[in-house]
């Protein structure tokens, strides 16, 4: 397939200014007429052929100024509309009609029906399903779309901008129009027609003019969105507040639908969305499901300014959007809830998600150079590496500098499609820094990796340490340079408190931060009259791999008494992955797993310390998970032994600390009115995870059968069923819980997508069986992107011990759902395909099988590129 260069960007010798679109609805025949203005660049002649992208399209008109053209004016295929005969004016009229059945794409970009109801999902490049277009972001252009239907089947009609006008058609049919007047690129597009229930609200933004806002859901869900709406309000107000931005047209509507690629989508004032993200209430949605929901309709929100206002010039440059609006999203989410609490899930998420990507065959530099298929660039890295890296520029340059930074990058760049050099430049220009070695880490792939050492010299009263940072090659990056690595650190004394130190040399230094530039630095720290302790990274300013020479009793004192709550946790994962790696060597070599009691006892002292929040002490006694370990382990990676091991530490925390989680327990029981709220559901967590403990005990699945019949949420009842499920697999308790859940939620789909979820998690060989079996369930659906992930890609990425099963069969299975997700929906088929990328750090036996199941995949007949390229990269 065609790879494309970031070097051979070229701007295009044609604008299109404006677009017309009409919409005349049909299930199988929608008619779409397209009203282009085109000009063409003032030093480009007239001989220069316009060349317009198309995938799949049937030409049915073309007329340019109202002439219709003959058919050697021009060349149409499925893929590309070429015109070679253009007027001798720079600006013409350029009219196309296409045909499209909506009903017949599953693909889901482009034009396409969920439940009846028409949607669109444009980007990256499925405005060329709908016509033949300039469909690369750099092209800016005033949308105007006038949308025809029968008013029975799509009473609703909506698009981008403020509407314009409606009315009706007769026949039974109507119309409405709407314009948008922000130019913006044709992945921004959106139209949604059909018959949806609305909830309305309103904002008056800080200038004090008001905005509509709407929420379209499913008739019978409305009560479910009010959370979003919440939500939505509350990250308005963030935003002016935060950054200055105001909401810019007199509408902003969602839509909420049941098929769905991705997430969500920011279309300019009509954002699309996954219903898993919009609806929510005790009855179906847990926690997570309410922070999740909170945290992408922020996420699509800000890109309304950080997307949208301001856009990419190619797609080489999509961290320029995502990796900065995630920053903007994990910012709110920090500020309406606990900052050390979000902090650590976003790091667990980093580590989990991105990491095995940046360490694998996938790895890519946050901005590509190289892509076959910019689908599969939605990446961990694109997104929350770039995340981290806008973290890094504000840890560098200070709060103050980092927003009038924002501030010239909104100034400067409004109205533009634009690139990492742009947005770099623009910190330099406000700050006076220099970030050209910085820039490496948008254009290196690869987890950076310090290694540190400390030594305490009394008699001079100094503390040195020495730190050495490397970059390891990834694929077609040989030979990595180096970068500038923000660390921030304390020097802890005896009493939990920073020490301050006397002068400092061997590295700039500056508010708590370490300026890591060169390969190594010995750093002295001096006038230090006792021997502290160094808590180095902390709150993760830095997504590197640290390797810190440190004492296990020094380790344990951060974990107790590091000020930073953040560092603290740090510590203790450090500890509990240690001591999992240690598990997981026994374990093979047929050795009873022993664990310290002074580890088991810090999980108790953690659980019971009321001065940490409910939320943090959860998080810190989840242990890390099994594919955490196995990245520690990094090679030879035998599932079974890690989860031996793991399982070993899971019981003896508990029988170590049985009467004070059992007190805990009791003592955080489900009492009073529901509430979403942080506090409320980190109570829940924390509790549990401690049931997920005291399940292993004796009683243990009647207590879990006693907490899922109690539940009065679906936070409750869902880790009920998983604690049920996972540690009492096959019991009498378990089977009773899951046809009680399945009996109660029949008819709540994204309730059904928990409880193949659960199962398709549950340990061991056999959950292979478990995984055919749910696939033949009636419930089961191979075209729902949520229920497909539910069962298979939960399988696949979250079942360690099942899909890697030792004889292959998970594999088997997995190649073959693979296989038949790509003849429908292939971008889907490909996001399912990476779970296999780690196939090179198993042990030798798995290794072959999994590489026969990626072989079968290449050799299926029909491929789509996006799976192609995933599979051909992974065996790479
Ligand atoms: N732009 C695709 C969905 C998102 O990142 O918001
Ligand atoms: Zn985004």
């Amino acid at each position: 397939g065609h790879v494309f260069k970031l070097e051979e960007y070229r701007p295009s010798a044609y604008h299109i200014l404006e677009a017309d679109l009409t919409f005349r609805l049909d299930p199988n025949a929608t008619q779409v007429i397209a009203t282009l203005t085109v000009e063409r660049v003032p030093d480009a002649d007239s001989s220069v052929p316009l060349v317009l992208d198309g995938d799949g399209l049937a030409l049915k008109r073309i007329a340019i100024d109202g002439e219709e053209l003959s058919s050697n004016a021009y060349d149409a295929t499925p893929d590309q509309l070429t015109l070679a005969k253009l007027p001798a004016a720079r600006r013409f009229e350029l009219l196309l009609e296409t045909v499209l059945s909506p009903d017949d794409n599953t693909a889901l970009m482009g034009l396409y029906r969920s439940s009846g109801v028409y949607c669109t999902q444009c980007e990256a490049e499925g405005f060329r399903r709908i016509t033949y277009f300039l469909d690369r972001p750099d092209n800016l252009c005033v949308f105007t779309v006038r949308i025809e239907a029968a008013r029975e089947y799509a009473p609703v009609l909506l698009s981008n901008g403020n509407p314009v006008e409606s009315g009706d058609l007769g026949g039974g049919r109507h119309y409405a129009v709407w314009h948008d007047p922000f130019p913006k690129p044709s992945y921004l597009f959106a139209l949604v027609a059909g018959d949806l229930g609305k909830i309305t609200d309103e904002f008056v933004t800080m200038s004090g003019r008001s905005v509509a806002l709407g929420i379209y859901v499913e008739h019978g869900k409305e009560a479910r969105a009010a959370y979003a709406m919440d939500a939505l309000k509350r990250s308005m107000k963030w935003d002016e507040v935060t950054f200055g931005r105001e909401y810019d047209l007199d509408v902003f509507n969602i839509v909420a639908v049941s098929d769905f690629n991705m997430g969500a989508m920011e279309n300019k004032g009509l954002n699309i969305f996954n219903d898993k993200y919009v609806l929510a209430d005790q009855e179906t949605a847990t926690d997570a499901d309410f922070a999740n929901i909170e945290a992408v309709i922020a996420h699509e929100y800000f890109h309304n300014w950080t997307g949208n206002r301001i856009t990419c010039r190619d797609w080489f440059q999509l961290c320029l959007k995502e990796g900065l609006t995630v920053y903007r999203d994990h910012e709110f989410s920090a500020d309406q809830r606990s900052r050390a609490v979000k902090r650590i899930a976003e790091v667990r998420t980093l580590r989990a998600q991105q990491f095995p990507e940046d360490q694998g065959p996938l790895a890519h530099p946050v901005r590509p150079r190289r892509y076959r298929e910019i689908n599969n660039f939605y990446t961990a890295t694109v997104y929350e590496k770039g995340s981290e890296v806008v973290r890094m520029i504000r840890t560098i340059l200070g709060a103050e500098a980092f927003r009038a930074g924002m501030d010239l990058y909104f100034e400067r760049h409004d109205g533009q499609a634009v690139t990492i050099e742009d947005f770099l430049k623009v910190f330099e220009d406000a700050s006076g820094r220099d970030l050209a070695q910085f820039a490496l880490w948008y254009h290196q792939a690869g987890t950076p990796s310090i290694t540190a050492r400390t030594a305490y010299h009394p008699a001079a009263k100094e503390f040195v340490l020495d730190i050495e940072q490397s970059v390891p090659p990834t694929p077609s990056e040989n030979r990595k340079r180096l970068t500038h690595i923000p660390l921030a650190f304390g020097l802890v004394g005896k009493d939990g408190r920073d020490i301050v130190p006397g002068a400092i040399e061997g590295a700039a230094v500056e508010n708590g931060v370490i300026h890591v530039r060169k390969r190594r630095h010995t750093i002295r720290f001096s006038g230090m009259a006792e021997r502290p302790v160094l808590s180095l990274n902390r709150g993760f300013s830095a997504p590197i791999t640290l390797s810190l020479q440190q004492k296990a009793d020094d380790r344990f004192f951060l974990a107790a008494k590091d000020s930073d709550a953040f560092s603290r946790w740090q510590a203790f994962n450090g500890l509990l992955t240690d001591a999992l790696v240690a598990a997981f060597r026994q374990t093979l070599g047929g050795k009873k797993v022993q664990f310290s009691t002074r580890l088991l006892a810090l999980a108790g002292a953690i659980a019971a310390d009321e001065s940490l929040e409910p939320a943090y002490r959860a998080l810190a006694l989840s242990l890390p998970g099994e594919a955490d370990i196995a990245r520690e382990i990094g090679k030879a990676i035998d599932p079974d032994a890690i989860f031996a091991g793991r399982e070993a530490l899971v019981g003896a925390i508990a029988n170590a600390n049985k009467a004070l989680f059992g007190d805990l327990y009791a003592s955080f029981a489900d009492n009073g009115p529901f509430s979403p709220d942080a506090a409320s559901a980190g109570q829940r967590a924390l509790r549990n995870v401690l049931l997920d403990y005291l399940a292993t005990q004796p009683e243990g699945a009647a207590l879990a059968s006693s907490h899922f019949d109690a539940a009065t949420n679906m936070t409750d009842r869902a880790a009920a069923l998983a604690t049920l499920v996972h540690r009492h697999t096959a019991s009498p308790e378990a089977s009773e819980a899951l046809a009680a859940f399945e009996a109660r939620f029949r008819a709540a789909p994204l309730a059904m997508d928990k409880w193949f979820q659960i199962q398709a998690t549950t340990p061991g060989s056999q959950s292979v069986d478990t995984v055919r079996a749910l696939i033949a369930h009636p419930a089961f659906s191979m075209t729902n992107p949520n229920r497909l992930r539910a069962l298979i890609g939960t399988f696949a990425n979250a079942n360690q011990t099942g899909f890697n099963r030792a004889d292959g069969e998970g594999y088997r299975l997995f190649a073959d759902i693979v296989t038949r997700t790509d003849r429908n929906n292939p971008q889907l088929a490909a996001r399912l395909a990476t779970a296999l990328r780690s196939w090179r750090s198993l042990e030798p036996g798995r290794q072959m099988k999994a590489r026969e199941a990626l072989v079968s995949i290449a050799n299926a007949g029909n491929l789509s590129t996006d799976l192609r390229d995933i599979v051909e990269r992974t065996l790479a």
